[in-house]
C-alpha cells in the first residue's frame, strides 16, 4: 500500500490546501481535486452527498495529486468505517464536545489492537493497491471538530485523546455558538480568542491545527493565525462567486 505522505507533511510544519466537496458529483470533485491543493475532503455532514455518490467521487480523485478525506455526518462509527473502506484516507467528525466522543471516534479508524476499525477494504483495497492495516492505520488522518462551548472547554482531554492525528475547527458553528450568529469573523474577537486556544492545544499535544475556510483570504488569515490543514472554500461557493463576478463584468461592459 502506498502512503499518501500528507500526514507527514503535515507533521513537519507543511501548511496544506483542502478543497470542500459539497456538490454530489464525481467530475466537481475531479476538477477541485486537479487545482492544486493537495486534500480534498467530501462533506456528508450539510451536503447532500449519499453513499453511492460518495464512493463515485472517491472514485474520481483516485489518480488526482489530492488526497481524500470525508467529513462524516454522525458519531455513528459505522460511517467512519463506510468512508475509510470506500476509500477516504482520512476522516474529520463534527461536533466533537468530549474526550470519550474523541476517543471513541479515532477507535472507528484504526485496526486492532489500536482500535477497533472491522476489516473490509471493500473498495479501498482497488484504491490503494496491498491495502494494509499498519500502513492504513499510519497514514488515515483522523481530525476531531471542535465547534461548542463545550467543546472548548474539554478541548485539551480532546486535543490529547491517543491516536487522534489533529483538530478541526469549524468557525461557522463556533461563531453561532459564541455570538449569536453564522458569520465568521477572523480579525478579533471571541472567534479568534477560541482559534488561538486550539492553536496553542494543538501546539502543546503536538496535534495538526487544521479548520475551514469559506474563501481564499480566510484560509489566509487561518494560516497566519496557525493553522496547518486549511480548506480554501466549498465547490458550489466558489461556483457561485465565479458566476457572479462574471455576471457584475458582463453588466457592467453593457
Ligand atoms: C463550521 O464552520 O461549523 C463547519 O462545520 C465547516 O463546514
Ligand atoms: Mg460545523
Amino acid at each position: 500500500m502506498k502512503r499518501t505522505g500528507l500526514k507527514d507533511r503535515l507533521r513537519r510544519g507543511d501548511v496544506v490546501a483542502n478543497a470542500w466537496l459539497t456538490i454530489p458529483s464525481a467530475f466537481a470533485a475531479e476538477v477541485a481535486a486537479h487545482a492544486g491543493v493537495d486534500a480534498v475532503t467530501i462533506d456528508r455532514q450539510h451536503a447532500p452527498i449519499d453513499v453511492a455518490s460518495m464512493v463515485a467521487m472517491l472514485q474520481a480523485v483516485t489518480h488526482a495529486p489530492a488526497v481524500p478525506l470525508v467529513r462524516v455526518g454522525s458519531h455513528d462509527p459505522a460511517d467512519a468505517m463506510q468512508a475509510l473502506d470506500a476509500g477516504a484516507m482520512g476522516v474529520i467528525c463534527p461536533l466533537i464536545d468530549t474526550p470519550e466522543q474523541a476517543e471513541a471516534f479515532v477507535r472507528a479508524c484504526r485496526y486492532p489492537p489500536r482500535g477497533g476499525r472491522s476489516w473490509g477494504p471493500t473498495r479501498a483495497k482497488f484504491a490503494h493497491d496491498g491495502y494494509d492495516p499498519d500502513v492504513a492505520d499510519d497514514e488515515v488522518l483522523t481530525f476531531a471538530m471542535i465547534e461548542t462551548p463545550r467543546g472548548l472547554e474539554n478541548l485539551d482531554a480532546i486535543v490529547r485523546t491517543e491516536g487522534l492525528d489533529g483538530v478541526f475547527v469549524g468557525p461557522v458553528d463556533l461563531s453561532l455558538n459564541l455570538t449569536g450568529r453564522p458569520v465568521v469573523d477572523l480579525e478579533a474577537g471571541p472567534l479568534v480568542d477560541a482559534l488561538q486556544d486550539v492553536i496553542g492545544a494543538c501546539a502543546t499535544h503536538g496535534r495538526i491545527p487544521g479548520g475551514f475556510a469559506g474563501s481564499g483570504d480566510d484560509a489566509a488569515r487561518m494560516r497566519a493565525l496557525g493553522f496547518r490543514f486549511v480548506t480554501v472554500g466549498a465547490d458550489a461557493a466558489h461556483a457561485t462567486r465565479g458566476f457572479e463576478a462574471a455576471v457584475r463584468t458582463l453588466r457592467a461592459g453593457g
